[in-house]
């Protein structure tokens, strides 16, 4: 059985007071993590205060990217080695704004997988798809190839670990959510890809989420869906109220 996942993903928002008083305000109030696992994605600036002010709280703590090298002359990089030194679990690649504004593409993704796997992060890829794309006869090829690519050289048992996320960008802080029936679409296209990848037993313990102007409106609805295990919310994560009502969706 797959456990829930509700994500947060804070992106270059909030402060570091603010990120503290969130993690007091949701304190006590979250989920069971054997029901629901709930976790924060947040700037590495504030990875140290959170993971301080986070004691004996089931919330993950993500960082929102990392470099692919551990070390070296990479200037302003975040090194997963020392996300993982610092205490994080769980870091997010590949989102559609680091393919748009910062040129990822699915070789670096894959890169930052397997440092993530070295590193003993539990990688959170996402998937993107544009609305040209969707539009276009490649939709499926596209889903297809980015869950590929990014999985290059990854092995079974480290794959049944990951956490994927169908996230179309013309769904992101557009206010425009997919569709039930989309997101479900997107997310069972990408679970069947692990499947011929690797196998039907692989595909059933891969968790996958839906991303995409979620809020405690829709996601009651996308979480009934059967392939999606979770959300990954961008705005709807900021205030401490409405990420509490997304984790505590499915109690
Ligand atoms: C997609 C999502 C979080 P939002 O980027 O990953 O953001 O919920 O604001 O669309």
């Amino acid at each position: 059985m797959r456990i829930p996942f509700v994500a947060g993903n804070w992106k270059m928002n909030l402060s570091v007071d603010e990120s503290v008083k969130f993690l007091e305000t949701i304190k006590g109030k979250l989920p069971d993590p054997k029901v629901t696992e709930t976790c924060i994605a947040a700037s590495p600036l504030f990875l140290e205060s959170m993971i301080k002010h986070n004691a004996d709280s089931p919330l993950i703590i993500a960082a929102e990217n990392c470099f692919y090298e551990d070390e070296g002359a990479y200037t302003g990089e975040t090194s997963p080695e020392a996300l993982n030194e610092m205490g994080v679990t769980h870091v997010i690649i590949g989102h559609s704004e680091r393919r748009k504004y910062f040129n990822e593409t699915d070789d670096i993704i894959n890169k930052k997988v397997h440092a993530a796997f070295r590193n003993h992060l539990t990688p959170i890829i996402c998937c993107d798809e544009t609305m040209s794309r969707r539009q276009s006869a490649e939709r499926i090829s596209w889903v297809v190839s980015q869950v590929t690519n990014a999985l290059k050289s990854v092995t079974a048992d480290q794959a049944k670990s990951i956490i994927l996320a169908y996230e179309p960008s013309w769904a992101i802080g557009s206010g425009k959510t997919a569709s039930t029936d989309e997101a479900e679409e997107g997310c069972y296209l990408i679970r069947q890809t692990i499947a011929d990848l690797y196998s039907d037993d692989v595909a059933n313990q891969v968790r996958v989420l839906y991303g995409g102007s979620v809020n405690d409106n829709n996601a009651d609805d996308i979480l009934a869906q059967t392939d999606i295990d979770g959300v990954l919310a961008g705005g709807a994560s900021l205030k401490a109220d409405s990420f509490l009502k997304l984790a505590n969706f499915l109690q």
